[in-house]
């Protein structure tokens, strides 16, 4: 009908920590991707599309908000911190409930909960439902972090009361054993940055005693999850909705289901993208098989760029053979250097979207203008602040997205065309010492970093001493988004 194509559905499928070559159609090597293959071929597949941030909890809410992370001080969150996202923010799931859309979050949140001092046994909040969720079923935070419990609302699932759940970041609670005291109990060997509570056999970051009957068992992740957004799909199939069908994986600890182990060369890693592969395939049946496949878009994308090692010994770097997860980019998870944002991005939406490969500079901080000008719901000025409408790129429409683009990691640079300014670190401003002791390619240095990604797309030439004046631009540009007032109109 015709109300039905205005307000299409929205399916926003965001993976964690999906790197840009980690699927087949970007370059896949150690791996089969064919459901995202298939996206690909019959969607828009974007070469030069970016989250928000290098890493998840800024990524996402600047997703959400529709304004810089830098804003708001975002950082990877704890899994006991408070909701970061206030209530009465304008978000991108609160605008669509304006529309008259349904909303639902499936998956990870990593975007704090509650006020501080959560009690875990209690009703929880505020939440996803508190800032535009009608329904949420949450990983509260990330799988390496506890309470290792689904939330489903404001409610821990399966929770006895007779077994109440006690959470610290501080310090061990009980007696309890730890992936330090207690390494023989762990079968995946943690860093000591993750080695607390030993929950399911598995090393996690933080500590928790309780819930026994309510914790989750991680190799069911992608059946439960895909079961709830199934569930969500179905129930709304006869009103616009939005569904934020937010993985946890490719992130660590990797322990893919075993239908899933041995499905490529790499090890957990590669199995958990096979894994990631499934499920998208089962999102995309139910859509067709409730016969709404021509009224959803479908927007498939992640969080932040590919990691290896990132606090488990799973192989990942033994077993990576010739697949390159970050393809012909430099850096990844946290840096600064292209592979740190710039993620696999596929709009998928038959009859609507003619199948095709954009070049279009995107970034996610866009969706929320973006889908809000689909389904022509206006905002305010102080809405989704630093979002800009690019639904024309989205669509196919248009070859030009953002002319400049910010991306944020532990430090801030700016896209303008193809030239790539990365801001150099403060005078008091170090290298954060993981950082350092991973050896990651973090893209920061004391230095400016100019890099010309038509000719140097690995960002191996730093040209910034012979282009001053560049150099100069583009810093001035980047201090002026600093500064300017949060008002999206002001461009
Ligand atoms: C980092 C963790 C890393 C991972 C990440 C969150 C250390 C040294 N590293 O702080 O293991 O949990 O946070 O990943 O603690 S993200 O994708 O949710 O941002
Ligand atoms: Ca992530």
């Amino acid at each position: 009908s015709e109300e039905l194509a205005i307000k299409p559905n929205i399916v926003l499928i965001y993976v964690d920590d999906l790197g840009y070559a980690d699927v087949g159609s970007y370059g896949a090597i150690g791996v089969k991707t064919p459901n995202i293959d298939r996206l690909a071929e019959n969607g828009l597949k974007f070469t030069d599309a970016h989250s928000a941030a290098a890493t998840c909890t800024p990524s996402r809410y600047s997703l959400l908000t529709g304004q810089y992370a830098f804003r708001n001080k975002a950082e990877i969150l704890p899994g006991d911190a408070p909701l970061l996202i206030r209530p009465g923010t304008p978000t991108l799931p609160s605008m669509l409930q304006k529309a008259g859309y349904k909303t639902a979050v499936v998956g990870k949140w990593h975007l704090g909960l509650g006020d501080g001092n959560i009690n875990w046994n209690e009703s929880i909040k505020p939440g996803p439902n508190e800032i535009g969720f009608d329904y949420s079923f949450l990983i509260p935070a990330t799988g390496d972090r506890v309470p290792c419990v689904y939330l489903e609302n404001d409610m821990v699932v399966g929770l006895d009361p007779n077994d109440p759940i006690t959470v610290s970041y501080k310090k061990r609670i009980a007696n309890e054993p730890t992936a330090i005291l207690n390494p023989e109990m762990v079968a995946m060997k943690a860093a000591p940055d993750h080695s607390q509570a030993i929950i399911n056999g598995v090393s996690r970051m933080g500590y928790m005693t309780g819930g026994e009957k309510a914790l989750w068992v991680d190799q069911e992740f992608p059946m439960i999850l895909t079961s709830k957004a199934k569930t969500f799909i179905e129930e709304n199939k006869k009103n616009p909705f939005f569904l934020f069908f937010s993985f946890h994986d490719i992130h660590v600890p990797r322990l893919p289901n075993k239908q899933f182990v041995g499905k490529s060369t790499m090890g957990p890693r590669g199995d958990a993208i096979a894994q990631m592969d499934w499920c998208t395939g089962e999102i995309i049946k139910t859509l067709k098989a409730n016969g709404i496949s021509q009224n959803t878009l479908v927007i498939f994308t992640s969080d932040n760029g590919p990691v290896l090692n990132d606090g488990y010994e799973d192989f990942a770097v033994e077993k990576l053979g010739d697949h390159n997860p970050s393809g012909p980019l430099r850096g990844g998870k946290y840096s600064a250097f292209e592979s740190g944002t710039r993620v696999p991005t596929i709009t998928y939406w038959p009859g609507s979207i003619q199948p095709g490969i954009s070049d279009a500079m995107m970034s996610q901080v866009d969706i929320y203008a973006s889908i809000a000008a689909l389904i022509n719901q206006p905002l305010l000025e102080t809405d989704a602040p630093d979002s800009r409408n690019v639904l024309d790129a989205y669509l196919g429409n248009s070859k030009i997205g953002r002319k400049t683009m910010l991306e944020e990691s532990f430090t801030l640079s700016i896209r303008e065309g193809d030239w790539k300014y990365i801001q150099p670190l403060a005078k008091n401003q170090n290298i954060p010492s993981w950082i350092i002791d991973k050896k990651i390619e973090s893209g920061l240095s004391k230095k400016a970093q100019l890099y010309n990604l038509s000719t140097d797309i690995g960002e191996q030439n730093n040209v910034a001493k012979s282009n001053p004046e560049l150099v100069k631009k583009l810093d001035a540009k980047l201090f002026s988004i600093k500064q300017s007032s949060s008002i999206r109109t002001k461009k």
